[in-house]
């Protein structure tokens, strides 16, 4: 019997960053479907809980959390027992910190219009031309983390970390929609290890949904 809770449909992005992490961690937990097609985020007692009506909440005996990189740093901080995924070092731990911020504020921003306007939206309500300027700075964010892995063999440095998940599945993303795409060769190589994760296998390399 688990006391750990997960609220969250499983094509949700924000979500599978919680499952995998779960996965690579090998926590035990049960997930509850929650959001688009599965509603009860707006019920007063999931607002109580998580007043946004976002997926995921997680609930660890009576503790809980929204936020989804705040939950992968609370399951890495309380149960990484190699202290490596969500490093101690303070300048090490804040370089996560740098690519889990950059993801949330400059890269998945243009991905989700993308991401939304090709696999949510229907052919009639597409504007091609808003989501053309979009792959283009999505081009240019990647760009960016490929000078970054052409230097380091993960997002953050020498190993993998938090930082990588948020990333891997916004790349995973990207590969698989319909739209022109620039080759980058340190970002294919990145991606080709990161999805060997137990938890990208499991959670994060599904159909486009
Ligand atoms: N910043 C939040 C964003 C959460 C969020 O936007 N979740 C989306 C799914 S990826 C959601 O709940 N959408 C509404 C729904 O599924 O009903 C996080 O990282 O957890």
């Amino acid at each position: 019997m688990t006391n750990r809770i997960l609220w969250g449909r499983l094509n949700s992005i924000n979500v599978q960053k919680v499952l995998w992490l779960c996965e690579d961690l090998q926590l035990d937990f049960e997930r509850l479907d929650a959001g688009m097609q599965f509603g009860l985020t707006q019920t007063q007692a999931y607002l109580d809980m998580n007043p946004n009506g976002l997926v995921p909440t997680l609930k660890e005996g009576n503790f809980v959390l929204w936020e989804s990189h705040s939950i992968l740093r609370y399951l890495a901080k309380s149960h990484d027992t190699s202290r490596t995924l969500y490093p101690q070092s303070l300048e090490d731990c804040a370089l996560v910190d740098q690519w889990l911020d950059w993801n949330n504020t400059s890269a998945w921003p243009p991905m989700r219009i993308l991401f939304w306007g090709w696999i949510r939206c229907s052919a009639p309500d597409r504007d091609v031309a808003d989501l053309d300027k979009n792959r283009l700075i999505v081009q240019k964010m990647l760009v960016i983390l490929d000078h970054q892995l052409s230097q380091f063999p993960w997002v953050a440095g020498e190993r993998f970390t938090i930082a990588d998940i948020p990333l891997a599945l916004l790349v995973h993303r990207w590969l698989h929609l319909p739209i022109e795409r620039e080759s980058l060769v340190n970002l294919e190589r990145w991606f080709n290890a990161v999805s060997q994760r137990p938890g990208f296998i499991r959670y994060g390399g599904a159909a486009l949904t």
